[in-house]
């Protein structure tokens, strides 16, 4: 890219310009609007199908149903597609452990990988529509379990390994699962992070679950139920473990994952998503959004326990025929320049990351960058929170050497694919996720639902469906239907608040709702305020999302003790350990101030944005609900 700096457009160089797979945004956006369903049939073409469909889309408001009739595999996509071509023996994933051990797998390999533990899966009775939790550390067998789950057509479901016992409980619960794919623990910074026991404590209170099966990758001692657990590398090493399995023909609509994700109010939702309609949207918005050629090697930061991780770890490179790349560790172990080190050593040509790392890998230092050879990256990537203009330029003038372009992607675990992202022939502005992928109408709109005009902040709300689109809330359509389209009738309701500029381009500010985004990770109160409620000094909680320069947003929460406890520093921390142990390290609260009271609604409900905007010494607005 050149260092065209015309005003506040950054521009792509015309080398890089003239081999994109997408030239002229305005001209392909254009088309999709006019012609929605010939555009993603084309690109669903671009796949294989057991079975052609015979209806692109099914709009049964908020129902959406994709490629209606047709039959296919995502795994199949994934893998076997490529197998049958020469891309059998080159990469497909380069791993790398904290420890600098590399695996690396071709496609073929991954494919026999995935067929054994596949064929496993069906040994220990899990058919078409069973629910498999994995919950991994970032290690290939994390990748293996989805697809082999994927290509039996269960139904994979993730829980990050950075939650805790409580958390991971309700999501095996709420899903119903047969079995839970865990390790003996993964290492990070370090040290090793125990996940074994926290899952002996969740099962305990599981009853679906027939079988425990876990990864060796720490040797810790760890403790093994017998007639429960069972050592994966035991399993893989049975005859049933063969490496021959055909994909499960698939309908387009046959939900694939269940993603729990944080919410307004109560339990985490399961977001549900498809084997067609999600491929397509993966796949293509990876393709132009990245600019991915099968030459490619992709390295997305995100652990796969979140949507980015499924979208862009495991699926979309996947399916483009490129290289995955999936680092196990901290960004900073044993030296700030790990990851720079590991794009170095690995080639790496697309780099996609969170504005929280590329802010806290700032604070080192340029030096730590530059004694790195990153010539071979071309494009690089932001996702999970707004990225501010000075993270943006630091970014894009010391990593990318002002030679490639930043997609600030915005989209959601709902989304399932980029909603709002340049492609790198955009003319880019930091800070702003720029306009709508092609095919996809978006909006900001006031309370009523009207367009704002130019610079005004409204809500943003996506007009027409797109194929990676959430199908429902798992088992409960109605609080689909509630979350998403009763907002404002007729549209998606995203829960952030934005901008359109003048030019059109989308600036996210953040969001609206009781959900916060923390270092990129997505919490709601709801389940931090549980969590601490659980505890026995805590009669009443509030949690909030407080600006952070580094973090974006940090936890707050207000707490009511109950008659017979003091308020101190002890307790208070305490309290953070407690949700630490209940919930996850990551949903640990930063500050903790106790207090006599909350505001409330006559109706009882805690006004967050009250807390928030006293917090922040703004104005509280609109009090007319609050009870005195
Ligand atoms: C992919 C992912 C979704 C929420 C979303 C928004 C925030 C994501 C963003 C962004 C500004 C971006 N978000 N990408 N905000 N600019 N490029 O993060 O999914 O975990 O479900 O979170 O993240 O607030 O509503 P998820």
């Amino acid at each position: 890219m050149s260092t065209n700096h015309n005003g506040e457009f950054f521009y792509p160089s015309e080398e890089l310009k003239s081999k994109l797979h997408v030239k002229n945004y305005d001209e392909i956006y254009q088309y999709a609007a006019e012609h929605p369903e010939s555009f993603w049939s084309v690109i669903a073409s671009e796949l294989s199908w057991f079975k052609p469909w015979d209806k692109v889309l099914e709009w049964e408001y908020p129902f959406a149903r994709w490629f209606v009739g047709g039959k296919t595999n995502i795994a199949y996509n994934a893998l076997d597609r490529h197998v049958n071509t020469w891309r059998r023996n080159k990469l497909a994933l380069i791993w790398e452990g904290e420890n600098a051990e590399v695996r690396t797998y071709t496609y073929l390999q991954l494919q026999r990988e995935v067929n054994r533990f596949a064929n496993v899966l069906k040994a220990m009775g899990v058919q078409k529509g069973d629910r498999v939790s994995i919950y991994l550390p970032r290690i290939p067998e994390q990748m293996i379990a989805m697809l082999a789950a994927a290509k039996i057509g269960a139904i994979h479901t993730l829980v990050y390994a950075g939650f805790s016992v409580e958390a991971l409980r309700d999501r095996i619960n709420d899903a119903e699962s047969k079995i839970v794919v865990t390790a003996d623990g993964g290492f990070y910074n370090g040290k090793v992070v125990p996940l074994k026991n926290i899952v002996d404590e969740a099962v305990s209170k599981c009853p679906s679950i027939i079988s425990v099966i876990v990864v060796k990758r720490t040797g810790a001692d760890v403790d093994m139920t017998p007639g429960r657990d069972l050592w994966y590398h035991e399993l893989m090493a049975l005859p049933i473990a063969s490496p021959k399995c055909d994909a499960e023909e698939m309908d387009a609509t046959d939900p694939l994952f269940i993603l729990y994700t944080s919410g307004t109010t109560g339990k985490p939702k399961g977001v549900v998503h498809s084997h067609g309609g999600y491929m397509v949207g993966t796949y293509i918005t990876t393709k132009w959004v990245f600019d991915m050629k099968e030459e490619d090697t992709h390295w997305c930061t995100a652990d796969s326990g979140w949507v980015t991780g499924h979208s862009y770890v495991v699926y979309g490179p996947l399916l483009n025929g490129a290289t995955t790349v999936m680092y196990e560790g901290a960004p900073t172990y044993p030296l700030p320049d790990r990851w720079w080190s590991i794009v170095e050593r690995h080639n790496v040509t697309i780099f996609y990351t969170a504005p929280t790392a590329i802010r806290s890998l700032m604070r080192y230092g340029s030096s730590w960058v530059n004694r790195r050879d990153l010539s071979t990256l071309r494009i690089l990537g932001s996702v999970g929170e707004p990225i501010n203009p000075e993270a943006w330029l630091w970014f894009y003038k010391i990593i990318g050497q002002e030679r490639c372009p930043i997609m600030d992607t915005w989209w959601q675990t709902e989304t399932g694919m980029h909603i709002i992202t340049p492609l790198p022939c955009t003319p880019l502005k930091p800070g702003s996720a720029s306009k709508p992928f092609p095919g996809i109408v978006v909006d900001v709109v006031d309370e009523e639902g009207e367009s704002v005009k130019p610079g005004e902040e409204g809500f943003l709300v996506i007009k027409t469906p797109w194929p990676a689109m959430l199908q429902t809330v798992y088992k409960d359509p109605e609080r689909y239907k509630q979350q998403y389209w009763s907002r404002f009738p007729g549209v998606y309701f995203a829960g952030d608040s934005a901008k359109k500029d003048e030019d059109g381009y989308i600036w996210i500010i953040g969001r609206v709702d009781d959900v916060i985004k923390v270092a990129g990770y997505r919490l709601g109160t709801a389940e931090i305020e549980s969590a601490l409620v659980s505890h026995p000094a805590v009669a009443e909680a509030a949690a909030i999302g407080k600006p952070d320069p580094l973090k974006g947003n940090i936890i707050k929460v207000f707490v009511i003790l109950k008659f017979g406890y003091e308020p101190s520093e002890k307790l208070a921390q305490e309290l953070k350990n407690h949700v630490g142990h209940e919930l996850g390290p990551i949903a640990k609260p930063a500050e903790i101030q106790f207090v006599e009271s909350l505001p409330k609604t006559r109706s009882g409900k805690i006004m967050r944005r009250v807390l928030r905007a006293q917090e922040l010494g703004q104005p509280v607005g609109d009090l007319s609900t609050l009870e005195e």
